[in-house]
């Protein structure tokens, strides 16, 4: 059953696609094994195939990606370390302080450009020469697509000098690559050739891919063994988990390549909301599948939120930077059409109840 057939458009994420047919027969007939003896075939299978993929040794399966940042933050670096990170990253932002809390790593921000870019200056600047006051740089991590940054992708030649410059100072680069098959789709390159830029990449399954649930660290060997501890310590290691591997192993296969689709409706969903009057966006900005638009006054951006809401189509409050749309494979022609239609009724019946009390 698809959102639209529920009637619902539902654009709060792709994080609520759920799984397709295929993918409910895979996890059926999943051939399964304890885990954590590193007996489950699909599980294992899994892990090789996307380590393949995106060029690295090797691949853990994580629960979340969520747990895939942690894991690899933990991974390299010690308690008291800094990790150099974006002032709009998923992981400052959304993640419950866990570098911190949980592994005793210092947050080191550096601000975010509106292209999802950190300035290589400033990066510069916030890695530690080494002295007994000062903390240690261990990790410095960078989000591509960019979540708060309405799906910016960063460029292969912004990778490339970002790597340079950590690695001529010693410090491994981690990729939350949650959306990173959207990023290769929009550049038209391999998942492989911009996780080369990165020493550990996370991904997710569960967003644009459609699976249930599951994300994927990939690394060296090495680094992947720590990644194994930890993921271990956290709670993490699951059992007969090829269950949820299958799905996940079909949305490698299934739904990688239509990825673009998606990134056409967010397109189309941009140019239709520049068109309404008193909502800001530029469509050239709007390079993967997320879309975020910001109300001018007098509109009231919760009001929009809740108008749209009752009139079904889901979207999500995105603070000041606007109202957050994502689309998925859920998501039709015909449903980014009517989504445009009931948010350019909702703002012209705000306007003119606006009007009536002025
Ligand atoms: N993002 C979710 C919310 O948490 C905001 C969403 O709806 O977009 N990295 C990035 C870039 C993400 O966008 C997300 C999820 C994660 C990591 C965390 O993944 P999960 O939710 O699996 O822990």
């Amino acid at each position: 059953m698809t959102s639209d057939m529920n009637n619902v458009i539902d654009l709060r994420s792709d994080t609520v696609t759920r799984p397709t047919p295929e993918m409910r027969e895979a996890m059926m007939n999943a051939l399964v094994g304890d885990d954590q003896y590193g007996e489950d075939p699909t599980v294992n299978a899994l892990e090789e195939k996307s380590a393949r993929l995106l060029g690295k040794e090797a691949g853990v399966f994580v629960a979340s990606g969520t747990m895939g940042n942690l894991s690899a933050v933990l991974a390299q670096c010690d308690r008291g370390d800094e990790l150099i990170l974006g002032d709009a990253s998923h992981i400052l932002w959304y993640e419950s302080a866990a570098p911190a809390a949980v592994g005793g790593v210092s947050p080191r921000t550096v601000r975010t450009a509106a292209d999802g870019t950190l300035d290589l200056d400033e990066v510069a600047e916030a890695i530690r020469t080494p002295g007994p006051g000062y903390p240690p740089t261990g990790l410095i991590s960078i989000e591509n697509t960019h979540n708060r940054c309405g799906g910016a992708v960063l460029s292969i030649e912004y990778l490339q000098e970002l790597k340079t410059l950590a690695h001529g100072q010693g410090v491994p680069v981690h990729m939350d690559g949650a959306r990173i098959f959207n990023a290769a789709a929009a550049l038209g390159v391999s998942g492989a050739e911009i996780a080369s830029y990165a020493d550990t990449v996370q991904f997710c399954f569960s967003k644009g891919l459609g699976a249930p649930v599951g994300s994927m660290v990939v690394g060296d060997a090495g680094t992947m063994e720590r990644v194994r501890r930890y993921r271990k310590m956290l709670g993490g290691a699951m059992r007969q988990a090829g269950v949820i591997a299958a799905a996940a192993d079909v949305s490698l296969d299934t739904m990688i390549d239509r990825l673009p689709e998606d990134h056409r409706r967010a397109k189309r969903l941009a140019e239709g909301i520049a068109a309404i009057p008193t909502l800001t966006i530029d469509p050239a900005t709007v390079q993967s599948n997320i879309v975020v638009f910001k109300p001018e006054a007098p509109l009231d951006q919760l009001g929009i939120v809740a108008a749209l809401r009752e009139a079904g189509v889901l979207s999500n409050d995105f603070g000041r930077r606007g109202i957050r749309l994502v689309t998925h494979y859920e998501i039709t022609d015909e449903g980014i059409e009517r989504a445009l239609e009931v948010l350019s009724g909702v703002v012209e019946r705000m306007l003119q109840g606006q009007a009536i009390h002025a």
